[in-house]
């Protein structure tokens, strides 16, 4: 596709005159960082000529429109993702290249913007993507962070955590929409008025304090359409002006606790995943980001449409996870205070507006709010839920008579908490799981109550992922292979047209392409290894990646202490025929989250003394790579060979790196967890090594208290070593208390948490035998060969394109929009 507004000539011209009147430099002059910025503005330049085409469209055809309300946004990189999208990476490419500039190190000038912690914060960059790629009129809603997601530093094998001043130089994609500021409230108190003129009750907030919400712009480039919609991401600004009730004006300090709550409330990302902890200030960053979010779509559609009962008709808030959940208190409050609606009418509106999506079932991910610090901090808003919870109880009671246990278990008000899971469930009109087998969990376990009651919510939208980031501009080897294969560039909208890649499987040449492409990719990572690492690794090796937040349940562990055990059996049978591997690690724990900080502490410890046996003749290696982020994601993936999906069978909900890999061509060694199960379904049992437990049999032994580890650790003499190899100094330098809680947390009871609750010692025969398995599979080359094209070849329903279009169907029924420009 040619795209006229990159021509070279014009597009060279214009990151000059970038150079001179940001810089006053010349091109030669201007540092790499200059340069970033000089072409990112050359390239927005363009993208706001179609981002104010989409926006005229919007006006004319007036469609309806998602509202995608996250917490996270994880971006990463957006110049060449842009240039991507805009069908104009390779001529930019070769403009540059004119000039003597290397785009690939002007886009590593990038920081990655890391509003997100993992596959929630990914899943919603990926759903842009798609949402403007098949041409629907969205939002992104979410919080401009100062700091985003921490970086890595690995010293001495630890974790250690610093700062991410993503915008230290400047964003040169946002636009800032000071005119579209929201004014938000936090705490005081109600005073009810009665108003005789309407004969109405009014609910009147006082002695509150308030922040002025600014929105960012973020422009989100659909792949060759023109559409782009917008990632408005909210600033927190003291209101300075306009400030402060009467009777305490000039009042000193309460000028300063704004101006700090101003600056606290977008400080920082929380960087936990899958763990809830019930700050105050994470409230407040929930109420302030939703509350700006809702006023401004309310606004947005009170400017064309006076009959706000037909909200539901234009306006869809899809809530991403519990964390936006206050938005349905907070639409009621608009409805019923500012635009004097009754109950019963806000409520059909919001019930039609509000849907849920659930992304974990792990207990300690669950949010609860103490109603204490939650009554106080937003006073209205919290009437709102507990009138919610009376009139929802009523009917639980109307549908169970006598069942004051159902009551308990689903009121949303109960035990002093506020449960954000049900009052989501109760005001939404949809509660989607992520992945097939989640989907079934969430019915027939966690909200089995939920579903009996109200079953025509339930539904089930397997996650996805752009193919456009992690094939066109992560792997474009692959890509170009991809279409020369296919004959057509279609893939690129229609990952189904992939399948036509099967008739591959059994060519010798097109195996011998694609392994050549692996190949190819090994070589740039095991390069980028050295470089920050300094550890040289053999391309020809097994490359076995786990890339993924560290959390117990991924189950890291389990692929470390096999890593031991593999370098157990090397020095024990040096005569043993093994296949040179790679075991690559990349992992972020929360600051906070001790054990999974032994568990990178436990990774690196095992890297140095195995990379540094040289009589092992390099058979074994293990790299930890520091700061895992979506900008090295898409090396990674592009370099697999296999790919770690080892969860506690139940506990991840869907995965969205398994995805990734796959459509890298890397099969899946994993549980039937997630969405591996559908993963396998696609590319067939022959072409995954699957093990462990089922997510039945984790499930029962949990309702049964457990299982006892201390059996196998007894039974079997390979996991006997291993695991006591935790504690005798083999991988600390004799000090045998650096791994104890790891070594007790497999065999011992801990208060209220049971010996090996992720199974790890359970799963383990079963993982080893699936490792060789694999081991045996890939000194077959052509037998991998095409076992790993099958991969790429079997990957088109992982798409993030299908998801969303299963989004629209089922839940939005958004209206499609073509956007005309003349070119
Ligand atoms: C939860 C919490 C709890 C409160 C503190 C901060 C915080 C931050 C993030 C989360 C989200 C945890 C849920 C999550 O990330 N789930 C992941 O969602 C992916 C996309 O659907 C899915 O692929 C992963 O399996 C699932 O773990």
């Amino acid at each position: 596709m040619y795209n006229p507004r990159f021509e070279k000539k014009a597009f060279k011209k214009e990151v000059e005159h970038n150079v001179k009147t940001l810089y006053r430099k010349t091109i030669d002059e201007a540092t790499p960082q200059q340069l970033f910025q000089a072409v990112s503005y050359a390239v927005k330049e363009v993208i706001i000529d179609d981002w104010i085409a989409t926006q005229d469209q919007f006006k004319k055809d007036d469609p309806k429109t998602v509202y995608y309300m996250s917490m996270e946004f994880l971006m990463g990189r957006a110049l060449g993702n842009n240039l991507i999208n805009m069908t104009a990476y390779r001529e930019v490419k070769e403009a540059l290249d004119e000039m003597g500039i290397d785009l690939n190190a002007i886009e590593d000038q990038e920081p990655d913007p890391a509003l997100g912690n993992g596959g929630l914060g990914r899943l919603a960059a990926c759903f842009l993507d798609s949402l403007a790629t098949l041409g629907y009129a969205a939002y992104g809603c979410g919080i401009r962070y100062r700091y985003g997601m921490f970086k890595q530093k690995i010293e001495n094998g630890y974790q250690v955590e610093t700062p991410d001043d993503w915008l230290k130089e400047g964003n040169p994609f946002e636009l800032r929409r000071e005119e579209y500021a929201k004014e938000v409230r936090f705490g005081g108190n109600i005073r009810v008025e009665y108003d005789d003129a309407t004969n109405r009750t009014k609910f009147v907030q006082e002695n509150y304090e308030s922040v002025l919400a600014i929105p960012y712009d973020m422009p989100v480039v659909g792949y060759g359409n023109h559409h782009v919609n917008t990632l408005r991401i909210w600033d927190a600004q003291a209101i300075t002006n306009f400030q402060l009730d009467s009777f305490d004006r000039g009042d000193y300090h309460k000028a300063v606790e704004q101006e700090n709550l101003a600056k606290t409330i977008v400080e920082v990302l929380y960087p936990n995943d899958n763990h809830y902890a019930g700050k105050e200030l994470r409230l407040k960053q929930q109420y302030f980001f939703v509350s700006a979010s809702i006023q401004a779509a309310i606004s947005k559609y009170k400017k064309s449409h006076d009959d706000l009962h037909k909200l539901p008709e234009k306006v869809v808030f899809q809530m991403n996870d519990t964390h936006p959940t206050v938005a349905v208190a907070e639409l009621m409050r608009i409805l019923l205070d500012e635009e004097g609606l009754g109950w019963n009418e806000a409520w059909d509106i919001t019930t039609h507006c509000c849907a849920y999506t659930n992304h974990t079932i792990m207990a300690e991910a669950l949010e609860k709010w103490p109603i204490d610090l939650f009554s106080k901090l937003l006073p209205r808003v919290y009437q709102i839920i507990q009138e919610i919870d009376r009139r929802f109880l009523i009917q639980v009671r109307e549908m169970y008579p006598g069942n004051e246990e159902k009551v308990r278990k689903m009121a949303i008000l109960y035990n002093g908490q506020v449960r954000m899971a049900h009052l989501a469930i109760v005001a939404g009109f949809s509660v989607n799981g992520v992945a097939r087998l989640h989907t079934e969990i969430l019915k027939h376990q966690e909200l089995k109550d939920f579903y009996e009651m109200m079953p025509e919510k339930f539904n089930n939208k397997t996650n996805g992922i752009t193919q456009r980031r992690f094939l066109m501009h992560g792997n474009p080897l692959l890509a170009d292979w991809v279409t020369e294969k296919l004959g057509t560039k279609n893939w690129i909208t229609d990952l189904s047209l992939m399948s036509g890649l099967k008739k591959y499987a059994d060519d010798p040449k097109a195996l011998a392409e694609f392994m050549d492409i692996k190949y190819r990719n090994k070589e740039r990572l095991a390069a980028y290894i050295l470089k920050h690492n300094g550890i040289e690794v053999d391309p020809r090796s097994i490359f076995d990646v786990q890339v993924k937040r560290l959390h117990e349940y991924k189950r890291q562990l389990l692929n470390i202490l096999h890593v031991m055990y593999l370098y157990n059996q090397i020095k024990e049978h040096p005569e043993m025929s093994f296949y040179p591997r790679t075991f690559i690690f990349g992992a972020k724990a929360s600051a906070g989250y001790i054990r999974a900080k032994e568990i990178i502490k436990l990774i690196n410890s095992v890297g140095d003394v195995v990379n540094n046996d040289r009589s092992i003749n390099g058979k074994l290696k293990v790299v930890f790579i520091e700061d895992y982020r979506v900008s090295n994601a898409e090396i990674i993936f592009a370099a697999a060979d296999v790919s770690e999906q080892i969860s506690t069978a139940s506990k991840e909900a869907s995965g969205t790196g398994n995805m990734k890999f796959m459509l890298n061509g890397a099969p899946t060694l994993g549980t039937m967890d997630g969405a591996n199960v559908e993963i396998v379904e696609e590319v067939g049992a022959e072409n995954a090594f699957i093990f462990g437990l089922s997510s039945e049999e984790v499930i029962n032994y949990e309702n049964y208290g457990g299982y006892h580890p201390q059996d196998i650790y007894h039974n079997d003499q390979d996991i006997h070593k291993v695991v006591d190899q935790l504690v005798d100094g083999t991988y600390s330098n004799g000090d045998t208390e650096m791994y104890r809680d790891l070594y007790n947390s497999l065999l011992t009871n801990q208060g209220g948490s049971r010996a090996d609750m992720y199974f790890i010692l359970k799963d383990f025969r079963s993982y080893a035998e699936a490792q060789k398995k694999v081991e045996e599979a890939y000194k077959d080359t052509e037998g991998w060969a095409k076992k790993a094209l099958l991969n790429t070849a079997c990957c088109g329903k992982f798409t993030s394109d299908r998801t969303i279009q299963e989004y629209v169907d089922d839940i939005w029924h958004l209206d499609k929009i073509k956007v005309e420009v003349e070119t």
